[in-house]
């Protein structure tokens, strides 16, 4: 499985080019590709700048010797690389296990190119096959929120920490609920259904951002676009 992930990160390192301002994406695939891409910019002297979506990929980038920008700081994000937990056919994404999924849309969305980076075990035929839609939600609120959510025929629990004593925080001061859908049948019109909660920061559904996929599989990488 670690192979899978580095052959795409390797892969996704072939977009990048001098000067350029990278989006960098979250979770343990990403990670395989900070680490190569600090390695290039050492190696070759290449300018590049990386915007992180995530404390994990910022200090990562920073040990990686990747300089690091925010937002504020740049005309435009050249290119972002970023994995998924579900990809359908119609590189449509679930995000979120990491919790990051709010400055990953922010991110992702605003790069020219959007590169995603999975394992095959990613690929489902409809989203929320498998996994849940993380939603990221201010903390006050996610009881109320959790009820309303139930009108999409789902249910929602609130992501504990790993001693399970409390709820996990994200990088913004919020919450995560895990909403677990039957079957979405139309993902943007979800996307922004659960957007429109008030409450809700954002929503791990990824619809129609994606340019590019690289898949690891044991063939090798297959591309989806
Ligand atoms: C981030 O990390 C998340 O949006 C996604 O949920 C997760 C993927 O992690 P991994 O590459 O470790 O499976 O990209």
């Amino acid at each position: 499985m670690d192979e899978m992930k580095k052959l795409v990160a390797k892969e996704a390192l072939k977009f990048v080019e001098d000067g350029m301002v990278v989006g960098l994406g979250t979770g343990s695939t990403t990670a395989h590709f900070i680490r190569l891409l600090g390695k290039l910019v050492m190696e070759e002297e290449l300018e590049i700048y990386g915007i992180p979506t995530s404390y994990q990929a910022k200090f990562l980038a920073i040990e990686s010797g990747i300089p690091v920008v925010s937002l504020d700081e740049v005309d435009a994000i050249d290119i972002a690389v970023d994995g998924a937990d579900e990809v359908d056919p119609n590189l449509n994404l679930i995000k979120g296990r990491g919790a990051a999924l709010t400055m990953e849309k922010i991110i992702d969305y605003r790069a020219g190119t959007f590169i995603v980076l999975v394992d095959e075990s990613k690929l489902v035929d409809y989203l929320g096959q498998k996994m849940p839609v993380p939603i990221e939600v201010i903390p006050s609120a996610w009881r109320v929120i959790a009820e309303e959510i139930e009108v999409f025929n789902a249910t929602a629990e609130l992501r504990m920490g790993i001693k399970k004593d409390g709820p996990i925080v994200t990088d913004n001061g919020n919450f995560i609920l895990d909403a677990k859908f039957e079957r979405i049948e139309d993902p943007l019109d979800m996307e922004i259904e659960l957007n429109n909660i008030p409450g809700v920061v954002e929503n791990g559904i990824f619809a129609d951002i994606a340019d590019v996929v690289l898949v690891g599989t044991k063939e090798g990488v297959k591309k989806m676009e």
